[in-house]
């Protein structure tokens, strides 16, 4: 099994400022905390942080035939891309957004997420272990 972790803007910028949203975890510890849960799941990943939507795009439909799960952190892209939603509708791949703060208890802003209309699940509010738990979701799913 082949999992695509995708994050999105800023997410490179963890640990620096507002800890008390994000907690003091920073992207490299995302990243060993993802590669270590698919070590420990028994799957292959890829682990990938942009910011720029296209890329994302390009990201999702390359998975299409190639990655059997994904798991997507789009940020701030989460609010407002209904591209990054058409390009995980389109692959059809099974998909669990994350996000790293509770962002049900922030700004209005925050409260549409396009993406989750494509994903089975949402896990938010758990810091980087979010990361973990959509693996480890999506390496059960699949055996
Ligand atoms: O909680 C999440 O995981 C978010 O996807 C993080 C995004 C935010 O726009 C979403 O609403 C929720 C922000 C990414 C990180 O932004 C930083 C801001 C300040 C300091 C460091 C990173």
């Amino acid at each position: 099994m082949k999992i695509l972790v995708l994050n999105g803007p800023n997410i490179n910028m963890l640990g620096i400022r507002e800890p008390g949203i994000y907690g003091g975890d920073n992207y490299r510890d995302l990243v060993r905390l993802v590669k270590q849960t698919a070590e420990e799941m028994g799957v292959e990943i890829d682990c990938l942080q942009t910011n720029y939507e296209g890329k994302l795009v390009d990201w999702i439909q390359r998975a299409y035939g190639r990655c059997d799960g994904i798991v997507i952190n789009p940020a701030a892209y989460t609010h407002t891309s209904i591209a990054i939603l058409d390009a995980l509708k389109a692959v059809g791949i099974p998909a669990v957004e994350v996000h790293i703060s509770d962002v049900s208890k922030r700004e209005p802003f925050r409260q549409i997420s396009y993406a989750s209309m494509a994903c089975e699940k949402t896990i938010m509010g758990k810091g980087i272990q979010g990361y973990a738990e959509a693996i480890r979701y999506l390496a059960e799913k699949y055996r």
